[in-house]
This record gives structure tokens, sequence and C-alpha cells, in this order.
């Protein structure tokens, strides 16, 4: 495990992060509750624990990238950014006006953000393209990029995860948010996955399985990748869309609609 990493700690700083989200989407009127939602375990994993990064200096040479794919869920990117010291938490309020750096997909105006996405599926390739000019660097960064269930379904991802296993690229992980939802319902219902695990693996891809809402079993999954020699490596994180606020979990309408000011309060007062 990784050493100094405080759980508690990281389970308090998450319901906070879960209560900036839900803020900041009521105060724009719109974005994106239920991949933000899902996904704080894993940003916060990585930016509190796994990654070196500094936020004073986002352009480091030496940093490690994370390329969020689901370019979406721009929520949990900037309150996370902002947690981190990227700049100041007041900014949040400007989440997806006119002129603002915080817009409602991800874009390189904003300090921390490596790659502009929104238009899914193409998040990793870029990132195994970054991996390989480390490797052509002989640059010991890692890249990390995260992608959602229903963006996998994109053929586009899989080209890309042909080429990181073809070039042994072991510094790069991917993550899959496996929230169980896409935009308008159950990824089952629409396109479904399974075996996903197999598919990656026979891919060529060092595959793990994990609870990506719990840190501890992130935490070793993250491990296990920096320990793992001429495979990329992928971690398949079981999550729950909406987690954290029960009437919003699992349910698509939570997809892309932001509380309103009653809905926000009722959201805080149920929030675990
Ligand atoms: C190429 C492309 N097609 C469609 C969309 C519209 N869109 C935005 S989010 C989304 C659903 C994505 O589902 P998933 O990957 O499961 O994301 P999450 O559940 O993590 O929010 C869709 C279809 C898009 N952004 N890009
Ligand atoms: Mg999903």
């Amino acid at each position: 495990m990784f050493k100094g990493a405080d759980i508690d700690s990281l389970k308090k700083q998450a319901l906070q992060l879960r209560r900036e989200i839900l803020e900041t989407l009521e105060g724009a009127g719109s974005g994106h509750p239920g991949g933000s939602l899902s996904a704080v375990e894993v940003f916060l994993s990585l930016y509190g624990v796994v990654m070196n990064h500094r936020p004073a200096d986002p352009k480091w040479e030496g940093r490690d990238r994370f390329i969020v794919s689901k370019g979406h869920v721009t929520p949990v990117v900037y309150v996370t950014l902002a947690h981190f010291g990227y700049f100041p938490k007041e900014e949040l309020k400007t989440f997806r006006k006119f002129g603002s750096r915080l817009q409602g997909h991800v874009t390189q105006k904003t300090p921390g953000v490596e790659f502009n996405t929104g238009s899914l599926g193409h998040g990793l390739s870029y990132a195994h393209g970054v991996a390989m000019a480390a490797k052509l660097k002989k640059a010991d960064f890692k890249v990390y990029c995260i992608m959602g269930d229903g963006e996998i379904q994109e053929g586009s991802v899989w080209e890309a995860a042909m080429t990181a296993a073809h070039y042994k690229l072991d510094n790069i992980c991917a993550i899959v948010d496996y929230n169980k939802v896409q935009e308008n319902g159950l990824i089952s219902d629409i396109k479904g996955l399974e075996p996903l695990a197999d598919k990656w693996k026979s891919f060529g891809w060092n595959t793990l399985e994990v609870d990506g809402n719990d840190f501890g079993q992130l935490l070793k999954a993250f491990e296990n990748f920096k320990n793992t020699k001429y495979r990329p490596t992928v971690i398949i994180a079981n999550t729950l869309k909406g987690k954290g606020v029960p009437f919003m979990e699992l349910k698509s309408a939570w997809h892309g609609k932001a509380p309103n000011k009653e809905q926000l309060a009722d959201a805080l007062k149920v929030l675990y």
C-alpha cells in the first residue's frame, strides 16, 4: 500500500468533494452529476496519493499525466483541481459561465487539464501517444486515463488498446469508470460490455477489477500498475453512477442535469 495514505482522511475529503460538486452544479444550472459522483474516489486517489504533480507548476515536465477522456465530468475535475490548489475555490462559481476558464467540457485553458475532451472515445489514443513519447524520451512519468463505460463502446478505444499492448506501454494505466449507466439508460440494456475483463485481457492488458468507490482497493490496484512491466494496465473500477446521493444513484435522468436549489438541499441532507 502507498506509504502514508490516510484512508479516513480520504473518505472525509470525498464527502467534501461530493458536496462541492453538487453546489457547483446548482450554481451553473447545468452539468453532469452522475459520472462526476461515481469517480470521486478515483480522482482523489490519483491527486491525493498516486500521482506526482505540482499544483503551483501545472506544466512541470516530470508530472504524471491524467487524461480525462470522459470530458463531460467537469464538476469532479474542477472541484478536485481546486481542492489541490490549481486555482482558487472561489473560481468554481464561474463554472459554465461565459468567459470562464471552467467550461462544460475540459479544456487546456484550465490549469491542470492535460487535454481537451468532450467528444468521447479519444482520450486513450492521446494518452498512449503521450506514453509512447515518454518511452522515446526515457522519461519516467506515468500516464493515467479515465474513460466511461458507455464511452468504451466506441471502436477507437479498442484500436488504442491494441496499440498500447503491442508497444508494451507499461507506463499507461487506463481506468474504466464502470458505473453501469450511460446517457439514456443501463449499459446492459443498450450495449452490454460483459465479459469486460476478458476483453481487456485478450487485448494483452494487465486487467484489475476493483470496487472503484473503495480507496483501499483502488490504491492497491494503482500499486500493482506501478509494479507491472511490459504490459499496459487497466483498472475496471466498479462504481455507482450518482454515488453518495441515493435519489441520483443509477438514474440516467441525473446523467446531465443539475439539481435546483431545493434538490440541492435535499441532496446535501442525504449525502453519504
Ligand atoms: C462521440 C460522442 N458521442 C456522444 C456524446 C454525448 N455524450 C456525452 S456523455 C455521454 C454518455 C457517456 O456515458 P459514460 O461513458 O457511461 O459516462 P458516465 O456514466 O461516466 O457519465 C454521451 C453519449 C459525446 N460527448 N461524444
Ligand atoms: Mg457510465
